[in-house]
This record gives C-alpha cells, structure tokens and sequence, in this order.
C-alpha cells in the first residue's frame, strides 16, 4: 500500500482483520462524480463535465469490482468516450502491474509502470491501497472516482447524450429494491467469499461460508419463478453486481477460497442466469477466465507454490479457461 505518497510492500490482504480474524476491506478515497453539466455528485467536487475523450478507465480483469465498471461502460455504449487499460493479472509486491500479458496493455496514457504510480500522481501524499478500478481525468490528471459502485452509477447516468445506449441499469421505480438487494447481497455473497478465502481463523471462515451459500440458495429460490433477471424482466445494476461474482465462482471461489459446498452449476437457476447474461451482447467480451485463475492463485499467501489449476472446464460458458 501506499503511505504518504510512497509503496510499502509490508501489507498483505491477511493482514486486514478484524478481532476475529475476519478478512476487512479498505474504503476508497477519491469519490467525485462525473455529471452532464459538472456540478458536483453525491460526493466530491464540481468540475467534472461529460466530455468525449476526457476520462480513463483502469481495470484488471480478475477484478469483480472493476469489471462491474467494464461491463457498465459497454451496456451504456460508452466505449467511444471512455478509454480503458488493463493491467496483468497478478497483484505483485508493488500491486497491480502495466505490461505485456495476453489481454493485459501498457499504460500509454500516463506511462504509469504500477497503478500506485496513477495515485502518487493524483495526491502525492496518497495513503492507501491502490486498488482498481479506477476513473482517471484526463484534462486535470487526477483520480476522479475509485469506488466502482460510484463508477457504474456515473457510466449509467453520468454522461447523459453521450451514452449510446439509452438502457436504464437504475430506473427510478426500482431503485429502492436494487438497494435493498445491493445491501443484502454484497455481504454476503460479493465480499462473502473474500471472507470466506481470506478468514484466518476457523469460526471466521465457517461464519462466511455460511453466508455465501445462505444466500446462493435465497437467490435460486428467486429465480425459481422463471424470472428472467433478479427485479424481473429488466436487466439492472444488481444484476451485473451479481453477476461478476457468480463468474468467478466455480474458477476461483470454489477452490481458492474454499466455497466448495456446491459449484454455481450445481444450481439449475443461477446456472441458466449466468449463460443468460453472459449471451446479452457485450458481456463476454468482459469475462476473462485467463487472467481471473491467473490472478486469484498467485495470492501467495492463499497458493504458496503458485500453481494455477487446470480447471474448471468453461465450455459450457463459451470460455475459455487455458492455465
Ligand atoms: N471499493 C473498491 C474495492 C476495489 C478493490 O478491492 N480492488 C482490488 C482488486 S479486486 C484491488 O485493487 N486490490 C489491490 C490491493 O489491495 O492492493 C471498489 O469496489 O471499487
């Protein structure tokens, strides 16, 4: 992590527990919001107008949380207007690294070689984690906004006529039930298994598996009415948000982090859900198997030995999951 604008590589994700030895997630820090006209968002200061060509995403695609934005960005047909990069896989001694991987790009907007050098260079006394995603500003050089769930509300609302797409991921009427499940499923479910895998002490592990598949079987039972999506017809945030958890499942939760009551396959419900997203046009493209087992079994600390497993077999899917 970063302290005082410099990199300490004495923190591991481990480290962050709780009394318990419960696994503690770090809250971001740079929160202003892109906005039709600039005036400022629910955070943050003004300033940050929709214009093409001016914003920058940097994402890894073993990230959940980044690729809820990547996947928001394509849905709101924002690939024009937003450019992105994509870091390699793995979270090295000094982070998230830009470079020549499959799938993964040099930084040729900044020339950033590590993604702490894009948050030294927004506030040169940053104390943190240099986490992704993260929404740069190119006019001013900055972080605008490094919490995803900020970002996919900006991609959806954000940058009114520029979006080419005219879908609503939040629409009013729903809003207070996509919160609600928001609420209920993160958690549990999104940051449950990052419990799960990252608990260090028995009862803190056993508390979160629990959890995950407490929920996993809530939200079969939901699906069971043959709805098509979790609020019904319509594809929303909550869904995506699910979504980039339920891919990864069976590739690295299940096996890294130990959820391994059942396999997302083993639930008829969720199983036809997740092939359905992944058919909505757009989505695939966002999915990288590769860099999601890459970048989960190099956490040294979970996989000394750095083995990546062979499996599962992603066919079913349509992906590809070569080690
Ligand atoms: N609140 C953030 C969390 C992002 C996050 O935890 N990203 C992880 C990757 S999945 C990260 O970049 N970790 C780097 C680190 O911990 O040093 C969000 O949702 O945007």
């Amino acid at each position: 992590m970063l302290v005082n604008g410099k990199w300490t590589a004495e923190w591991h994700p481990v480290q962050s527990t709780d009394e318990k030895g419960g696994f503690v997630r770090q809250t971001s820090s740079f929160r202003h919001w892109v906005t039709p006209d600039g005036r400022a968002g629910l955070t943050g200061d003004a300033g940050f107008i929709a214009e093409p060509d001016r914003y920058h995403l940097y994402v890894a695609l073993i990230c959940p949380w980044a690729s809820r934005t990547l996947i928001a960005r394509k849905l709101k047909g924002l690939e024009e207007v937003v450019s992105v990069s994509v870091v390699e896989p793995w979270l090295l001694d000094e982070g998230w690294h830009f470079g020549d991987y499959p799938g993964a790009n040099r930084d040729t907007l900044n020339h950033a070689e590590w993604v702490h050098q894009l948050y030294t260079q927004a506030d040169g006394t940053f104390t943190g984690r240099a986490t992704v995603p993260v929404l740069w500003d190119k006019k001013t050089h900055t972080i605008v906004n490094n919490e995803s769930a900020d970002i996919v509300r900006m991609f959806n609302s954000g940058f009114g006529h520029l979006a080419q797409s005219d879908i609503d991921l939040c629409p009013p009427d729903l809003l207070q039930e996509i919160e609600r499940l928001n609420a209920e499923i993160y958690p549990s479910l999104n940051n449950g298994v990052y419990r799960a895998g990252f608990a260090t002490t028995q009862i803190s592990y056993a508390e979160a598996v629990r959890e995950v598949f407490g929920m996993l079987d809530k939200l079969e039972s939901r699906l069971a009415d043959g709805r098509d999506f979790l609020l019904g017809d319509v594809f929303t945030e909550a869904d995506i948000r699910l979504f980039v958890t339920l891919i990864r499942f069976d590739a690295a939760y299940y096996g890294l982090f130990k959820c391994n009551l059942r396999q997302l396959r083993e639930y008829a419900c969720l199983d036809s859900y997740t092939r359905r997203i992944l058919a909505i046009p757009g989505i695939r493209d966002t999915v990288n198997i590769d860099h999601i087992k890459q970048g989960y079994y190099s956490i040294r600390a979970l996989n000394p030995t750095g083995i990546v497993p062979e499996g599962p077999d992603m066919r079913a899917y349509a992906l590809e999951g070569k080690s």
